[in-house]
């Protein structure tokens, strides 16, 4: 199984949900790839990647591991190409993140992004809920790492924009989904919304479930 997933977008898509203070400044036929991290990243391509003792200082070895892995494919496969990567980590001055993961994740047809708005008669009111995507394969298993923009290459009406599959058609399906990512996710449950194909091993939720700043020490205890 492979350990990423990536999925085609333009620009235009992109920017067309968003207000126009977050909007990436290219022009609407730029091609952009979303790139999303399986279950099997962890042990293909991040216990390799500790193997290497590559991790250095106070950065999160996973952000480092993602970073490591997209930067060398990007200059293998597309030498010369002028991309800019964005991190689904990083922010710009402003505290805002680099690029908004779940809407570009939707509008890719990556993964259906569920929002408050998109549950008829909300029970919960003015309460601000954060919204999910669920992935058709991997449930709520998966993440979405970088958005890698293609500067120079523009695409024309040939990419038509696919539609995410929606794998949580009901409100009672969505409320659950949204309650459970919001108030209980630390549970998992959330990413078992549908039967995913894969999870995450119990070694790689140990990983997750441990606080960042303790990650290391667990690391270490590894060997
Ligand atoms: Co978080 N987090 N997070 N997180 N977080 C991310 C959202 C992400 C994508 C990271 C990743 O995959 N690498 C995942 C979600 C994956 C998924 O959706 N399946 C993620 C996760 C998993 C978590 C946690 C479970 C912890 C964890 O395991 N990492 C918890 C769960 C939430 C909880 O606390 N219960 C968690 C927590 C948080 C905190 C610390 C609370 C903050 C705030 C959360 C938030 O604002 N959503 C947080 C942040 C800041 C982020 C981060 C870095 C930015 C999110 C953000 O600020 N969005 C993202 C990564 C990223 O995006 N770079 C991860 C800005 C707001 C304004 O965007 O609510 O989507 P928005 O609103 C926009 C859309 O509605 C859009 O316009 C709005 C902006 O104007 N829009 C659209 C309007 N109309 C329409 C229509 C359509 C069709 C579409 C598509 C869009």
């Amino acid at each position: 199984m492979a350990a990423s997933n990536v999925s085609v977008e333009n620009i235009g898509w992109y920017n067309s949900v968003l207000p126009p203070t977050l909007h990436l400044s290219y022009p609407d036929d730029t091609l952009a790839v979303v790139v999303l991290s399986t279950p099997a990243m962890f042990e293909d391509a991040f216990l390799p990647f500790l193997e290497q003792r590559c991790y250095q200082g106070l950065n999160d070895p996973i952000d480092q591991c993602v970073r490591q892995c997209i930067t060398s494919a990007v200059s293998q496969c597309f030498p010369g190409e002028k991309v800019d990567v964005r991190y689904d980590y990083e922010l710009l001055p402003s505290r805002k993140p680099k690029f908004l993961a779940q809407t570009a994740a939707h509008v890719s047809g990556a993964a259906f992004y569920y929002q408050k708005a998109d549950v008829t008669e909300q029970p919960w009111a003015e309460k601000k809920m954060f919204g999910v995507c669920v992935h058709p394969r991997f449930g709520g298993w998966f993440a979405i790492r970088a958005l890698l923009v293609f500067g120079d290459v523009t695409v024309g009406s040939e990419l038509v924009q696919p539609v995410p599959p929606d794998c949580v058609p009901s409100r009672e399906g969505r409320i659950k989904l949204l309650e459970a990512f919001n108030f209980h996710w630390q549970d998992w449950s959330y990413r078992n919304i549908i039967s995913p194909i894969q999870t995450y091993s119990q070694k790689q939720r140990d990983y997750f479930s441990t606080p960042p700043a303790q990650r290391v020490a667990l690391l270490r205890a590894w060997g």
